[in-house]
């Protein structure tokens, strides 16, 4: 099976990987890419440095595309662009804002442009702009999200655009893959399931939270910000909510909140770290390497498709 999607990147499964900041390093990109899959290195919070030493890291264990996730909320993002340029990065996803004025030098280098969107809206802006391909992130996701579902988002999108539009937030199984193809797609972008692989650099305790969690443990903090974000349940999380239930401020927030995420991903902090996750983390089950993950991800797939080979699909007229 053959998507644009595969085509224009040049890969064979038609899998993104989550650009999640502070989760997704060289190491998980690499094993990505490596196993048929884009691997994306994710830039957020990261300094310029870090990125080209990355890209590096990567390039050193893969001749397949790479891609880099910009976050455009990040106050660094004109040298994350520049570093990207410069290391020619096959792919860049863009999340979190708009990123018109960068479309055009990308493009200009050779680099596909992705943009990731919570509205057909704004899907619809990014197609004007020139971008190769649309990521429809729903509000299952982790980290900084939208409103709308992904069932609600993804077919909406794909009417508004005739781009490929990859279905993101909340996918994390075979089934959930099939049923984007449903709903229009062309490919995934998963980003939760790959926190719990053998590649994934995080400290051991986010993984575990991943594998633990059942679907109402992801909950939605920061609502006051206009930025709402999605972590696992804990400590910090509770606060966080608290904060909004009693309409507090940035500032609240920003005291307990700032460098939560590093807490999290390096030290492994159960109490304030800020564990970002989608609520896919309830399908996430073993520890696995990327390359079998990503089998099994496609097999079920495959397998989820072939049922309605099966099913009699004459409509009566
Ligand atoms: O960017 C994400 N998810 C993220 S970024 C991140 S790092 C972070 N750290 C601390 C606080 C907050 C974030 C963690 N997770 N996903 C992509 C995404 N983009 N989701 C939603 C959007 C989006 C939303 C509105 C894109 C464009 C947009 O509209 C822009 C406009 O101008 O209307």
């Amino acid at each position: 099976m053959t998507s644009r999607v595969c085509e224009v990147l040049n890969i064979k499964y038609p899998i993104i990987q989550g650009g999640m900041a502070w989760v997704s390093t060289a190491k998980l990109a690499a094993a990505v890419s490596e196993s048929g899959g884009l691997g994306v290195i994710a830039s957020g919070g990261r300094d310029a440095d870090w990125l080209r030493s990355e890209i590096k890291k990567a390039r050193k264990v893969t001749d397949k595309p790479i891609g880099v996730n910009i976050m455009l909320l990040s106050s660094n993002v004109d040298d994350v662009v520049k570093v990207s340029l410069e290391e020619k990065v096959d792919v860049v996803i863009f999340g979190a804002g708009n990123p018109a004025k960068y479309v055009d030098v990308f493009k200009e280098n050779g680099t596909k442009v992705i943009s990731v969107v919570a509205s057909e809206i704004f899907a619809k802006r990014m197609e004007s702009l020139g971008v190769d391909m649309i990521v429809a992130e729903g509000t299952e996701a982790g980290g900084h999200i939208g409103s709308v579902s992904t069932m609600v988002l993804v077919p909406a999108v794909v009417e508004a655009v005739s781009i490929p539009v990859v279905a993101a937030g909340g996918i994390a199984t075979g089934k959930q893959i099939a049923a984007s193809f449903m709903l229009g797609a062309e490919g995934v972008q998963i980003g939760t399931r790959f926190i719990a692989t053998e590649e994934c650099e995080v400290h051991p305790n986010y993984k575990e939270k991943v594998l633990k969690a059942s679907t109402r443990d992801a909950v939605v903090t920061g609502r006051i910000t206009g930025h709402p974000v999605r972590v696992l349940r804990n400590p910090l999380a509770r606060e966080l909510i608290k904060i909004d239930e009693r309409c507090g401020t940035q500032e609240d927030i920003d005291k307990i909140a700032t460098g939560s995420l590093k807490a999290a991903a390096v030290d492994g902090d159960l109490k304030r770290g800020s564990f970002m996750a989608g609520q896919s983390a309830a399908f996430a089950k073993k520890i696995s390497p990327v390359n079998e993950l990503l089998k099994e991800l496609w097999c079920e797939t495959i397998e989820s498709l072939k049922k309605f080979e099966s099913v009699d699909l004459e409509v009566e007229r």
